[in-house]
């Protein structure tokens, strides 16, 4: 039996979600084309006849500009310090030296796992010129190409990754998938349909918090809270008569519904919350911080 915890690390929107849910199997940690989804360390747990291993998505390396970011940058950090493993994954056409600098600032003493995502966009030249850059360089511990989205190389990345964990035995039960709350989850399935419904930074600015959770024999009911910093964002997010809130509602509810297999009753509300994104009572109260 091998078990471990694996983190997945790299830039803002590198796949690093959709790489943790095609591993899986199952949808654990929203994904966006936007970067800066990913706000928590998120773990999820694939168990195998043989091995059992821990995965933790982590938010996007960035420079912290709020109290908000900070504590994405300690998700990252905090996934980095507990790993048996640490992937570093890129988008197939980053700018390699940039990500040389990330990794020798981060994880100045360790030898990573450097994984190429989207090679289903790139020409095998520039496969060559990554391969190139990496070679015999010290910090690299192995080099691969995948597409987390087509689900190219992911068998054998995962075979590669299990022969290199530890042996020990399982840490969670066989059917456990993750050790996070529901809430959570649910949480951030709302939060994913607003990088779709609305504009440029609104997203940003939004927090999700889950007020009633009940679950019924038929029916699932919740409720959350939408927080914006402003009064005129609230306007934004209900939409003309309150449509652009309906539809949130509707993508919110389907997307729930899947994941808990169950019927949901959801109820949203937008509540202004000034600048909660450097407010550490806030940001508790949101789940930031622990
Ligand atoms: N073409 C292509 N697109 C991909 C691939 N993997 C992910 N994407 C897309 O890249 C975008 C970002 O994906 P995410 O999984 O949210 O990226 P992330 O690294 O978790 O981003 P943050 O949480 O913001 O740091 C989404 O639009 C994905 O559909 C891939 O293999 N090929
Ligand atoms: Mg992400």
């Amino acid at each position: 039996m091998r078990s471990g915890f694996i983190n997945i690390m790299g830039r803002p929107n590198a796949g690093k979600s959709t790489l943790l849910n095609a591993l899986v199997g199952e949808k654990m940690a929203i994904v966006s084309p936007k970067v800066q989804t990913t706000r928590h360390r998120i773990r999820a747990i694939l168990s195998g006849k043989d091995y059992q291993i821990v995965f933790s998505d982590t938010p996007g390396i960035i420079q912290p500009e709020y109290k908000l970011h900070e504590r994405m940058m300690h998700a990252v950090r905090s996934g980095i310090s507990d790993a048996d493993i640490c992937l570093f994954l890129l988008d197939a056409r980053d700018d390699l030296a940039l990500i040389e600098n990330w990794i020798s600032e981060l994880l100045p003493s360790q030898s990573i796992w450097i994984v190429v995502n989207k090679v289903d966009i790139i020409h095998e030249q520039r496969k060559q010129e990554i391969s190139a850059f990496f070679q015999g360089k010290p910090y690299v511990k192995q080099l691969t190409f995948i597409s987390a989205a087509k689900q190219m190389g992911l068998d054998k990345l995962l075979s590669e990754l299990i022969d290199h964990l530890p042996e020990g035995s399982a840490y969670f039960p066989e059917d456990a998938l993750t050790d996070m709350p529901t809430r959570f989850f649910v949480s951030e399935l709302i939060r994913e349909q607003t990088y779709f419904l609305y504009e440029e930074e609104l997203p940003y600015q939004i927090a999700v918090a889950i007020t009633k959770f009940e679950e019924k024999e038929q029916i699932t009911a919740i409720a959350a809270d939408i927080i914006v910093h402003r009064e005129s964002q609230k306007g934004i997010i209900l939409g003309a008569g309150g449509s652009m809130i309906k539809k949130l509602g509707m993508a919110s509810r389907v997307s729930i519904e899947k994941f808990l297999d169950k019927k949901v009753y959801l109820e949203l509300f937008v509540k202004v919350r000034a600048n909660w994104r450097n407010n550490e009572t806030f940001l508790r109260e949101y789940g930031y911080l622990q």
